[in-house]
């Protein structure tokens, strides 16, 4: 039986949060098993649909690349590599933009908030973002793609995207399906726990990065939005802010919500939010001592990265020379 292949991809848009962390990255290392192959990039192409400053963007994509190490992505069991090493993605993604319908995109409710953040710069690459993720995840004949909440639609667009191309040419891509957790697949900021957690949000109490001190987790949970309820009870739709860290302590402390909300009952949200940041803390600090490891090891960064490439090129070859030839534009 044809090995099933996994694909995912985190833009160098700043450092792991608690959100990146649950919602994908811990799954990443979680489906590194026997039967799958693993690919996992730095999605710096993606990053640039927003202005980047250059020389930091080089730097985050480095950083970005040791996080994932040390959140436990194992070169000897995936690819890890850096999108833009691989140009296949580049190319499989205008072939794809020739297969995918403006109406489709102008539904991505990714591209509706990023042109009203970035109002002055609503470029054709903000919008056309979903083609290149296609581009990634069709290229590794991948059957999972570990996400988060907020990407559901864009693997959902990559699956039609196949179906559509695979209808027009016969068996060519494999229809990918997303892999969301249930607890954990969409945190929401500490700041406005209506909103996602998002590591490019100006606000840095918004997010806990991976980067963070036990100093700075405790304080930014200290200071989490909350309400004025004054009860610890799960109502996301009322009391958002302490659903998030019911949530929060759930995933980091392997208990249900039940048994989390008979260990608070009775108790203030002081208590609660102490308690999320301890369990925070026990899991992020060895990641945090790990990533600072890798970081300082250049020379291994370097061999992993190429050697990731190179693996990745050698499928992402076949795929795209396979597009050509059924278009009819290979040689
Ligand atoms: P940016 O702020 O630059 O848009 P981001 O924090 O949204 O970045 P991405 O690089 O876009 O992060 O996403 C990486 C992975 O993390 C994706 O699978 C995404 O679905 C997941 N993810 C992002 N934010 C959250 C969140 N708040 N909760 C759960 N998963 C999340
Ligand atoms: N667009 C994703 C990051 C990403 C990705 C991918 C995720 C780029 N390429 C391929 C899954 C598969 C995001 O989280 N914003």
């Amino acid at each position: 039986m044809e090995k099933k292949n996994v694909l995912s991809g985190i833009q160098p848009s700043g450092v792991i949060t608690l959100g990146n962390y649950v919602g994908a990255v811990r799954n990443w290392s979680l489906l590194q098993q026997e039967d799958r192959f693993c690919y996992y990039c730095v999605a710096n192409l993606h990053a640039i649909t927003v202005r980047q400053d250059p020389t930091e963007l080089k730097r985050r994509t480095r950083a970005m690349a040791a996080m994932l190490l040390a959140c436990g992505v194992d070169p000897k069991r995936s690819a890890l590599f850096i999108q833009s090493d691989v140009p296949e993605h580049s190319q499989l993604s205008w072939v794809l933009n020739c297969y995918t319908y403006m109406g489709e995109l102008s539904r991505m409710t990714q591209f509706k908030d990023k042109s009203a953040k970035n109002e002055d710069n609503i470029n054709a690459g903000l919008f056309t973002y979903p083609v290149l993720m296609a581009a990634d995840i069709l290229l590794y004949r991948s059957s999972f793609v570990p996400v988060g909440h907020d990407q559901k639609q864009h693997v959902e667009i990559a699956r039609d995207i196949a179906i559509r191309f695979n209808n027009a040419f016969g068996e060519t891509f494999v229809v990918p399906e997303p892999l969301i957790p249930n607890l954990g697949g969409r945190v929401m900021s500490l700041a406005e726990p209506t909103k996602k957690m998002s590591k490019s949000d100006p606000n840095p109490n918004a997010f806990i990065a991976f980067t963070d001190d036990q100093k700075t987790i405790m304080k930014k949970f200290k200071r989490a939005v909350t309400d004025s309820e004054g009860c610890i009870a799960y109502n996301p739709q009322t009391q958002p802010g302490v659903a998030n860290l019911l949530s929060i302590f759930c995933i980091f402390t392997g208990k249900t919500m039940d048994e989390a909300l008979a260990y608070f009952e009775g108790q203030g949200y002081g208590h609660l939010k102490t308690a999320v940041a301890e369990a925070v803390i026990e899991t992020l600090t060895p990641l945090r001592l790990e990533y600072e490891r890798y970081l300082a090891d250049e020379v291994y960064m370097e061999t992993i990265l190429r050697e990731g490439a190179k693996q990745a090129r050698t499928l992402a070859q076949k795929t795209l020379s396979l597009v050509y030839d059924k278009v009819g534009i290979g040689i």
